[in-house]
């Protein structure tokens, strides 16, 4: 196992651990501090700055600030393009750093944090900077002597609260979209994972951002995160994290009657017909719930497998699952790493322990790894009826149920028996087949014979209770503008 001095040698720099506020690196005004934890060790790496209300205020008032009267509003869009192409060549330039500060903080194996986080990372701000001078409206003909016209203007302030599970993509899903708009925004990072976004906030001011355009608070949820939600300086909140926190901030954000967007949790049907490339599919579902430790909001977690090939799919899948590398994140073979904290390590294993008394077969995992560290062996249950809690809820960790279905018209009514509506994926080489399931299936996303595929250019967002707005994509400049008609007289 890395230890953190050397995790922390692999850095190479001092961490960044205060809040970035008005272009300054600064202390909470209570002074207070909270730890952020190695979770492949369970050591302290560092003291992060504790941000609340009052911290949240100024944040605020530094982002109004440059959005009301600074020099952002009056620069070029074509200049906010080019300073958005410059962090992300920034970024680039520090990839391999960035990428371990990711691995250190979050656990995530550090070939995924190198070669799949940063890499999307860097794409989304390059593809929103290409949008930056390209948000244009319409010209209206409507009755009469008049010339109408529509205009995109940015919607102000933009209040972002993020989750730990991709802390560096989550940043650059808000601000790609926020700053090619022409917004500013006050960050709050996740309290698990903290220091990828305050070593993103170095090099947007080593970019060349004007003060006060990006904020960083850290801090918690009910302190930092809910001010942020009730300041009336905010025009808009940004959430990524769970069901319920989302309706705290609803309420919340009604009072001000501010703009939301929300991507939730989810519990994605993966389904696979007996006449699908079976080697493909099982790539897939390993893929599509075991990536990131299991703690992706679009897991396909729910595995439906056609009963004439259910058997032999499960056996092939244990053996493949059994086969994977967990253990230290910064060995570049390991496949899987911890989970981010104690509190999803105790609510997985908690979730482990309810399939087994509900009578779910366990045919891979079931329990921890090692003793120390928050390491979960990837666990595969067969068996699951539809209405155990392993099938039911999301448990955000490396517990994938398997479940067995007779045909298309039975499989695609029990996909959609759930409160979610993230993500589905459809195994099959009928074309029909996966064009009707993809039609049927109520969810945002759903991939047809791969899983997970992600691109900064596609919208991805959830139906029902798995969130409202879609993030990525032109779509997600729609959640940072507001739409402007102005009519002119023509006589
Ligand atoms: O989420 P929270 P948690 C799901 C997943 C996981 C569960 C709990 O099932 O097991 O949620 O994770 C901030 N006002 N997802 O507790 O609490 C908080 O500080 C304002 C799915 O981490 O929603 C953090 O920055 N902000 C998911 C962010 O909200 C508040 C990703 C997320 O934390 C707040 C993560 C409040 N009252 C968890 N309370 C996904 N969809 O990807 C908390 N926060």
């Amino acid at each position: 196992m890395a230890t953190v001095t050397e995790a922390r040698r692999a850095t190479r720099r001092a961490l960044q651990t205060k809040l970035l506020i008005d272009g300054k690196w600064r202390d909470s005004l209570s002074g207070k501090t909270f730890d952020t934890v190695n979770p492949a060790t369970e050591e302290v790496i560092a003291q992060v700055a504790e941000g609340d209300a009052a911290d949240i205020d100024l944040a605020v008032k530094a982002a109004r600030k440059a959005f009301d009267s600074g020099p952002w509003r009056k620069m070029d869009a074509r200049d906010r393009g080019r300073l958005m192409n410059r962090f992300a060549d920034l970024i680039e330039e520090n990839v391999d750093e960035l990428a371990e500060l990711e691995t250190l903080d979050n656990g995530k194996p550090i070939g995924e944090s190198r070669h799949a986080d940063l890499p999307l990372v860097i794409d989304c701000f390059r593809y929103y900077a290409g949008w930056a001078d390209k948000i244009s409206g319409q010209t209206v003909p409507i009755r009469g002597n008049f010339f109408c016209y529509t205009k995109r203007e940015p919607i102000g302030v933009a209040g972002q609260i993020i989750p730990w599970n991709f802390p560096m993509l989550m940043v650059a899903w808000k601000w790609g979209p926020a700053l090619a708009a022409g917004c500013t925004v006050v960050l709050k990072p996740a309290e698990q994972t903290p220091l990828s976004a305050l070593r993103l906030g170095e090099l947007a001011l080593e970019a060349g951002f004007p003060a006060g355009v990006v904020n960083i608070v850290p801090g918690f949820g009910e302190t930092a995160g809910a001010a942020l939600v009730a300041h009336p300086g905010v025009d808009k909140i940004a959430f990524t994290g769970e069901g319920r926190t989302a309706q705290i901030i609803m309420r919340s954000a009604a009072e001000t009657l501010k703009r939301i967007t929300f991507e939730l949790g989810g519990k994605s049907p993966n389904i696979v017909f007996a006449d699908a490339d079976l080697d493909a599919a099982i790539e897939g579902a390993v893929l599509g719930l075991y990536l990131n430790q299991g703690q992706c909001c679009c897991a396909g977690s729910r595995l439906f497998v056609q009963d004439s090939v259910y058997d032999q799919f499960v056996d092939r899948l244990a053996t493949k699952v059994n086969d994977r590398k967990l253990g230290d994140p910064f060995d570049p073979t390991t496949q899987q790493g911890p989970q981010v904290d104690k509190a999803q390590f105790d609510k997985i294993l908690s979730y482990i322990a309810k399939g087994r008394e509900q009578g779910a077969r366990c045919v891979a995992g079931g329990e921890r790894h090692g003793d120390k560290g928050f390491f979960i062996k990837p666990t595969i249950f067969a068996d699951v009826k539809d209405d155990m809690a392993i099938a039911c809820d999301e448990i955000f960790g490396p517990v994938l149920s398997v479940i067995k279905f007779k045909e298309i018209d039975e499989v695609i009514e029990r996909a959609n028996t759930t409160d979610f509506g993230l993500a589905a994926a459809v195994w099959t080489r009928d074309i029909g087949k996966a064009h009707a399931v993809a039609d049927r299936v109520r969810a945002g996303t759903v991939w047809v014979n791969c899983y997970d595929v992600f691109d900064a250019a596609a919208p991805f967002g959830g139906f029902k209770r798995s969130g409202i707005g879609r993030e990525l994509g032109e779509k997600s400049l729609d959640n940072y503008t507001e739409l402007k008609t102005v009519t002119v007289a023509l006589d």
